[in-house]
């Protein structure tokens, strides 16, 4: 009844470090450098004909930003391509290795997300199922949001609206309360699969910073919170609580990363990308790290502009808001969550009034654990670099006691 979800065979049935347990998975692929890139696109009639002209002519530029994989946006007469190939190994660190299958799960994800957010994603154009290449378009004449909350020059409340509006979209469309459960199961039974990348998510935001763990950094000034992370059981009590419900909660698609390095900006353009961290799990858990990631951009701005990134928080939660109402009322009558002739279309209705209150709970509590991972474990954020040392850890200070009062509040920890 359903279309089922071809997932290749040669994507990881193994986690974590296991890569080279699948011998399929490395027969055809090699690594690309821009000189592949551009070999890879000329093979594709269908892709070189986007870019135009001899394939000599095009330009190759390696943009590589994130903490896995690598990136080439290419050039040519007619038009732009954006090339992401996955290694095997974490980017930014080649001894920790890392199957390839990521690039099929962001390739899934984009399929899966375009019906409900038309140009809120890259356009998927193709993906390699032996190269692990994913093509989409290229993000032309936009630039990453973390960037530009670093920098001071962003528009926060322009974005927080608009991904507001993604966010809750994408929550309603891609769960039960617009589907039958037999569609969501097999969404779900794709993702997962994503093991390895949960698998990082599990130990880098809900495990490790909370331990003395090896790949842990932080500033010094922050040393007696860390001390508190380690040892207060109200803290660790919240975060079980919250291990819990990401774990177990299996509300939605999620993006999975949706900080703000996975989202660019333009003059007429606001995009998720990076959606490869998909995975079912509860709709709090997206939103909570996009807050998070505006939190941490607040502490680290001076005052107008800090103002501004918190009024955005407001602006991202009512626009969330209202788009889930406005989807939820006109959603399709098949789906099995909520429907009609147990909750109408009213949006004072009791059952979706609480379900909103549930989402920001939750919403704050995984922020909360979003600011902590960034300031006190592996993969930290871009925004307090380009102050003074001192005034640095100051700020840092300030964001993670913000993160611990959030996670003791009494709705967030249970009491
Ligand atoms: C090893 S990957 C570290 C982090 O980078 C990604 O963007 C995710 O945020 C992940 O947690
Ligand atoms: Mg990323």
């Amino acid at each position: 009844m359903y279309k089922k979800l071809h997932i290749p065979s040669n994507v990881s049935e193994e986690n974590g470090n296991n890569i080279m347990s699948s011998a399929v998975q490395i027969q055809a692929y090699r690594t690309l450098d821009a000189d592949g890139v551009r070999d890879f696109i000329a093979a594709h009639p269908a892709l070189a004909q986007r870019l135009g002209g001899p394939f000599t002519e095009w330009s190759v530029r390696e943009v590589s930003d994130g903490n896995l994989n690598m990136v080439w946006l290419l050039h040519g007469s007619h038009g732009s391509l954006c090339v992401k190939q996955s290694l095997p190994h974490v980017r930014v660190d080649p001894a920790w290795k890392m199957p390839l299958d990521r690039t099929f799960f962001e390739a899934e994800w984009l399929r899966a997300a375009t019906p409900f957010v038309s140009g809120g994603i890259p356009d998927f154009l193709h993906f390699d199922q032996d190269m692990y290449v994913l093509v989409t378009e290229c993000l032309d004449d936009c630039v990453i949001f973390s960037r530009l909350l670093s920098d001071g020059q962003g528009d926060p409340i322009r974005v927080a609206r608009e991904i507001g509006r993604l966010t809750a979209s994408l929550a309603v469309g891609m769960s039960y309360l617009s589907s039958p459960f037999e569609k969501v199961w097999e969404q779900e039974r794709v993702f997962l699969k994503n093991k390895s990348l949960t698998r990082i998510t599990v130990d880098l935001i809900f495990t490790d910073p909370y331990a003395d763990h090896p790949r842990n950094h932080f500033h010094p000034a922050l040393a007696p919170l860390v001390e508190r992370l380690r040892t207060d059981r109200k803290i660790h009590r919240a975060v079980c609580a919250l291990q819990q419900i990401f774990l177990t909660s299996k509300e939605c698609l999620l993006h999975g990363d949706l900080h703000a390095g996975s989202i660019m900006v333009g003059n007429d353009k606001i995009a998720v990308i990076d959606g490869e961290f998909a995975l079912s799990g509860p709709v709090g858990f997206d939103c909570g790290l996009f807050i998070g990631s505006l939190v941490m951009a607040a502490f680290s701005a001076e005052t107008v502009y800090r103002e501004q990134i918190f009024q955005s928080i407001d602006i991202f939660k009512e626009s969330f808001r209202s788009e889930f109402l406005g989807c939820w009322s006109r959603r399709p009558d098949n789906g099995d969550l909520a429907p009609r002739s147990l909750s109408g279309r009213d949006q004072e209705d009791a059952f979706i009034s609480s379900y909103l209150e549930k989402i920001f709970r939750e919403a704050k509590g995984f922020s909360a654990l979003e600011i902590i991972r960034r300031l006190t474990g592996y993969a930290h954020t871009p925004y307090f670099a380009h102050l003074p040392e001192a005034v640095s850890g100051e700020r840092q200070a300030e964001a993670l006691s913000f993160a611990l009062s959030l996670l003791t509040e009494d709705q967030v920890s249970g009491g």
